[in-house]
C-alpha cells in the first residue's frame, strides 16, 4: 500500500494544506480546550462550523473525528435539502428530508471504524435502507453499481449493486439517536456498516445508478474500493459487530 496517502498521515491533505497556510498547526495545543467546547456546541447545532477546520484535529466527546476534504460545506436543512436518485433507473426521483423521514426506518448499532485506526464502539445509526430507494427507483438490468455524490461539491463514493442492496447499508438520518448534525454529514449521510467509514459519504445529495463502479474520492487516492473492515487497505481490524 501507498504510505504517502494523505489520510494515513493523520488528516486529509486538503485540510492540512489549509491549516499550514494559516500557520495554525502549533496553536492547536493551546487553543484546544476552547475549540473543543466550540465543537461540542456546534455538534449540538448551536454555533457555526469553525471555518479553519481546526476542529477536525480534535476528537469530540464521543471519540469521533470531524472529517471533511473541503474547508467549508454549505448547510442544508429540512427546507433546502434534496436527494436525487437517477441514472439507470425507470423512475428517477428527488426526495426532501420529510419524504425520507416518512419512509420505513432501520436502526442499527455497530462499531464505527475509520481506516486511520480510530473506532467508536456501539454507535446507533438510523435511516432508510438504500435498497428501499433502489427498489422505488426501479433499477435497470444493465446497472451494476451505485455512485454517491455530496453537496460539499467534492466527495464521492461508490458501491457495487450487490453491496448497495445489503440490509446494513443505510441512507442515514440519525446518529447516536439524534438527527444528524452538520458536522457528521447531516441532514443525510450514507452509512455502509461493514466497511471503513470513508465509504459513508457525508452530506449526501445524489445517488446515481451506473453501469460500473467509479472510484470515489479516497479511492482515486489509493484506498481500496471494496473497503470491508478487517479485510482491506492492508488492515487487520476486527470486523464491526
Ligand atoms: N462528504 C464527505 N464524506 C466523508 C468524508 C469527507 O471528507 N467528506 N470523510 C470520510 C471519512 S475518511 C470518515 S472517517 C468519515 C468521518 O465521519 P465523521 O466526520 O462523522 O466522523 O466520513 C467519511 N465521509
Ligand atoms: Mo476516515
Amino acid at each position: 500500500m501507498n504510505s504517502e496517502l494523505p489520510e494515513r498521515r493523520g488528516a486529509p491533505v486538503g485540510r492540512r494544506v489549509f491549516l499550514g497556510t494559516l500557520g495554525l498547526g502549533a496553536l492547536g495545543v493551546v487553543a484546544a480546550p476552547k475549540l473543543q467546547s466550540g465543537l461540542e456546541s456546534f455538534l449540538g447545532g448551536a454555533s457555526d462550523l469553525d471555518p479553519t477546520g481546526l476542529t477536525g484535529l480534535l476528537p469530540n466527546g464521543g471519540g469521533f473525528r470531524y472529517y471533511s476534504v473541503t474547508s467549508s460545506v454549505p448547510r442544508r436543512n429540512a427546507e433546502t435539502y434534496r436527494l436525487s436518485v437517477d441514472g439507470l433507473v425507470d423512475r428517477p426521483a428527488t426526495y426532501t428530508l420529510g419524504d425520507l423521514q416518512a419512509m420505513p426506518q432501520t436502526r442499527m448499532v455497530r462499531d464505527i471504524q475509520c481506516v486511520t485506526g480510530w473506532r467508536v464502539p456501539g454507535t446507533p445509526l438510523e435511516g432508510v435502507r438504500l435498497s428501499h430507494l433502489l427498489d422505488a427507483a426501479g433499477v435497470q438490468p444493465s446497472a451494476k453499481a451505485v455512485r454517491f455524490t455530496c453537496f460539499d461539491g467534492a466527495y464521492s463514493e461508490s458501491l457495487t449493486m450487490e453491496q448497495a442492496r445489503r440490509a446494513d447499508v443505510l441512507v442515514a438520518l440519525r446518529m447516536q439517536d439524534k438527527d444528524l448534525g452538520h458536522a457528521h454529514g447531516g441532514p443525510v449521510r450514507l452509512y455502509v456498516a461493514p466497511m471503513y467509514f470513508y465509504k459513508s459519504a457525508k452530506w449526501l445529495s445524489g445517488i446515481t445508478v451506473t453501469e460500473d463502479v467509479q472510484p470515489g474520492y479516497w479511492e482515486e487516492r489509493g484506498y481500496d474500493i471494496d473497503a470491508w473492515v478487517g479485510r482491506s487497505n492492508g488492515r487487520a481490524d476486527e470486523p464491526t459487530t
